[in-house]
C-alpha cells in the first residue's frame, strides 16, 4: 500500500511512520509513504498563503480550496494508482475497525489533513470519504491520520508478525479482549486464576470467552447489544446476569 499525506506539519510524521510496526511494514516493503508539506502549493506570494478570513465573518481562518486542490492533482500523479482520497474531520463518518478493514484492501490512500478553523467548504468535494477518529477536538488533522495509519497498516498481509492473529482480536469479534496474566504466579498478592495454569486447553478457551462477554457486558454494554446475534446461548446468559447485576454504587 501507498499513503500520501498532505500537511502543514509533515515532519510530525517521521518519527512515528519509521518506528515501530508502520516502520517494519515500510523496510519490508509493504507500505510505501510519504508526508507533503501543503506550503508547495501555498499562494504565489511573500506570505505563502494557505488560509484566508471566512466570508460572512466569523473568528479564525479556513483552509483556501487552491493549494489542496493542486496538492491532491500533483500527489496523485506521482503514481498510476489512484488513490482513495481521505479527509480527516470532526464531522466525518466514525472511524471503526470496519472502516479500517476496508480502506487496508485499497491501494493507495491520499489522507488530507487540515488546521485552523476547518477547510473551505469545496474541499470536502475531493474527497472520497471523511473520516473523524472520535467525538473530542483535535487542533488538526496530523493525529487523526496517524490513527487511521497505525489501524490500517497493521491490517496489511506481512505486517503482524506471524504469532498473532488479526481475526481474534477485540473489535474484530466486537468484544473487548479477556484478562491476560504473564509470570509471576503470583505477584504482591495478586495470583494468576488457576484455570490459565492448569493446561486444560479446553477449559482454559471457555474461560476467556466468559471472561470477555462478562468484561464487556460490564464496560460496554453496547457491544453486547450489537453482538448479540453471534452469541450462544450460554454467552447471552452470561452477558444477562452481568447486566442484571446490581451496579458498586447502588
Ligand atoms: C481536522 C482543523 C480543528 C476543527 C475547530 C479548531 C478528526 N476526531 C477529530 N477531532 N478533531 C478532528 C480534526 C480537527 C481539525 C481538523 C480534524 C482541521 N481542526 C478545528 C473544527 C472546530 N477546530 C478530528 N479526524
Amino acid at each position: 500500500m501507498r499513503i500520501d499525506v498532505i500537511t502543514l506539519f509533515p515532519e510530525i510524521f517521521e518519527p512515528v511512520i519509521g518506528s515501530s510496526m508502520l516502520g517494519i511494514a515500510r523496510d519490508r516493503g509493504v507500505l510505501e509513504f510519504a508526508a507533503h508539506d501543503l506550503r508547495q502549493w501555498a499562494l504565489p506570494g511573500v506570505h505563502r498563503q494557505v488560509d484566508d478570513a471566512p466570508y460572512g465573518g466569523g473568528a479564525g481562518m479556513v483552509l483556501r480550496p487552491e493549494p489542496v486542490y493542486e496538492a491532491v492533482d500533483e500527489v496523485r500523479a506521482a503514481d498510476e494508482r489512484p488513490g482513495m482520497v481521505l479527509l480527516m474531520s470532526p464531522q466525518g463518518e466514525p472511524f471503526t475497525q470496519g472502516v479500517a478493514e476496508q480502506l487496508s484492501g485499497e491501494s493507495r490512500l491520499i489522507l488530507l489533513c487540515g488546521r485552523y478553523e476547518g477547510f473551505d467548504e469545496r474541499i470536502r468535494a475531493l474527497a472520497d470519504r471523511e473520516v473523524s477518529i472520535g467525538d473530542y477536538v483535535l487542533t488538526g488533522g496530523e493525529l487523526a491520520a496517524m490513527v487511521v495509519c497505525d489501524a490500517v497498516v497493521r491490517l496489511l498481509p506481512g505486517v503482524l508478525g506471524g504469532e498473532t492473529s488479526v481475526e481474534d482480536e477485540s473489535f474484530t469479534t466486537g468484544l473487548l479482549e479477556y484478562p491476560q496474566y504473564t509470570r509471576p504466579a503470583s505477584f504482591r498478592g495478586l495470583d494468576v486464576p488457576e484455570i490459565l495454569r492448569s493446561g486444560d486447553h479446553a477449559r482454559i478457551a471457555a474461560w476467556r470467552r466468559d471472561e470477555a462477554i462478562v468484561r464487556t457486558a460490564r464496560r460496554r454494554p453496547d457491544l453486547i447489544a450489537r453482538a448479540w446475534n453471534h452469541l450462544t446461548d450460554h454467552e447471552r446468559d452470561v452477558a444477562s446476569r452481568v447486566i442484571e447485576e446490581p451496579s458498586e454504587d447502588e
